[in-house]
């Protein structure tokens, strides 16, 4: 049984219980201060995260750098709109661009506005390239996946929980398994525009698809003229070991989405990127947001990228990782039936007969690493890719513990 919250937490517990809406069930922490891995809650007590805000961390909490690119520009300029220029959102999208290799990118905010860009832009090329007839275009999606939270992106789910009682929905998003990519190739027809799929599913449990899926899968639409799109929200920006995730396959998505750790864990900001044939069947008025492209955004935009590059954040994910699950393995528990995942993009499945992975994850807390499960058997382990090894050393010590003790 979790320990009982101290005063301070329970007052803060009571306040949020009675003022937001119950839609998640979160640990019972309340976090006042976060720098680097680490972050502190209201009683003092120091936590190593293991979540990184689902992969929007991976530059650790309040890297000075990006910081201090969001104090400069709020001394500068935070919001001009769209409807004029501003001096940071080109510098922005030239250095995205040229950091993944394409011709343009659309920025927005969240994940789930870049994936309904990248829905709308794909389309729009079905409608106006390939010839699709009107309000007919088809992109096929996978089970299990998770692409936001919008109608429409739920409206492709295939967990019920998010899709109940949000209807109706968006047609045209036919659904096949993950992972295999004859499944795909039996579902496109003609007027299939593009193929969605996140190159890793996270959400799912941190599943990753059979050997050379991806490649297989982008072989297929670009022979039938499909657009392949990869979410890379999760994926991207260095998580599984590789810039993008995409790269462990040698492919390259004709339709790329990033966002989450694009803002450093300090703003939102996200991005549809595509070449010149995609992005130009956007005309003025086609498309927007207001805070898309913001001089905030994009300056911290800007300064997570560097980071990213400057400190070789793919590299570091991709060595810690390999070593930290290995050592996850090692640890021989149990309780646990598979270590999966590419890079600091872990998942830890708990079997059926030990109970779900929550009661886990509370243990993990009380030992100081904040943990979360999904799909009820999963437990996540995905820290800022700034992780020492000495810190993952000394978290193994405590997973260890809790894996190795009896059910929680
Ligand atoms: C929640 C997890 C859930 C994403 C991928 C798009 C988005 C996400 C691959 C949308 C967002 C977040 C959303 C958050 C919890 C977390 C999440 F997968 F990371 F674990 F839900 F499944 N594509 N994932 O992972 O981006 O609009 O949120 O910026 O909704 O509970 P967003």
């Amino acid at each position: 049984m979790p320990a009982p919250p101290a005063r301070a937490t329970e007052s803060w517990l009571k306040e949020a219980e009675r003022y937001s809406a119950h839609n998640y069930h979160p640990l019972p922490v309340v976090l006042e201060r976060g720098e680097g891995v680490w972050v502190w809650d209201v009683e003092g007590r120091r936590y190593l995260d293991m979540l990184s805000s689902y992969s929007a961390v991976n530059q650790g909490h309040l890297h000075p750098a990006i910081v201090a690119a969001a104090r400069t520009q709020l001394d500068r300029l935070t919001l001009t709109s769209r409807a004029f220029h501003n001096d940071q959102m080109g510098p922005f999208l030239r250095e995205l661009c040229e950091a993944v290799g394409y011709d343009a990118a659309l920025p927005m905010n969240t994940g789930a506005e870049a994936v309904e860009t990248a829905i709308k832009m794909v389309r729009k090329w079905g409608y106006e390239v390939r010839g699709i007839p009107a309000d007919q275009a088809e992109i096929i999606v996978c089970d299990d996946n998770f692409h936001g939270r919008t109608t429409t992106i739920v409206g492709f789910s295939s967990e019920d929980q998010y899709r109940d009682g949000f209807g109706p929905f968006t047609p045209g998003f036919p659904r096949i398994p993950f992972g295999d990519a004859e499944a795909l190739r039996a579902a496109i027809g003609p007027n299939t525009a593009g193929f969605l799929v996140e190159p890793i599913q996270g959400e799912a449990g941190v599943i990753v698809p059979p050997e050379g899926y991806l490649r297989a899968a982008a072989d297929i639409c670009r022979e039938a003229g499909v657009a392949l799109v990869a979410d890379e929200i999760q994926t991207g920006l260095g998580r599984t070991g590789r810039f993008l995730c995409s790269e462990w396959d040698e492919v390259r998505p004709d339709v790329l989405i990033v966002g989450k750790a694009l803002g450093g864990g300090i703003y939102p900001v996200s991005a549809a990127i595509a070449d010149r044939e995609f992005m130009d069947l956007f005309r003025p008025g086609d498309h927007g947001s207001t805070f898309g492209g913001n001089p905030l955004g994009a300056a911290v935009g800007r300064a997570s990228l560097r980071v990213i590059l400057d400190e070789d954040l793919s590299r570091r994910s991709d060595e810690l990782g390999s070593w930290f699950m290995e050592e996850l393995r090692r640890i021989g528990s149990p309780h646990v039936e598979e270590v999966r995942g590419r890079g600091l993009m872990i998942g830890v499945v708990i079997r059926e007969s030990s109970g779900p992975a929550r009661p886990f994850c509370e243990a993990l807390e009380r030992r100081g690493i904040l943990a979360k499960e999904t799909h009820h058997q999963v437990v996540r382990f995905a820290p800022p890719l700034t992780v020492s090894r000495a810190v993952l050393q000394d978290a193994l010590l405590e997973i260890a513990a809790v894996l190795s003790e009896s059910c929680p």
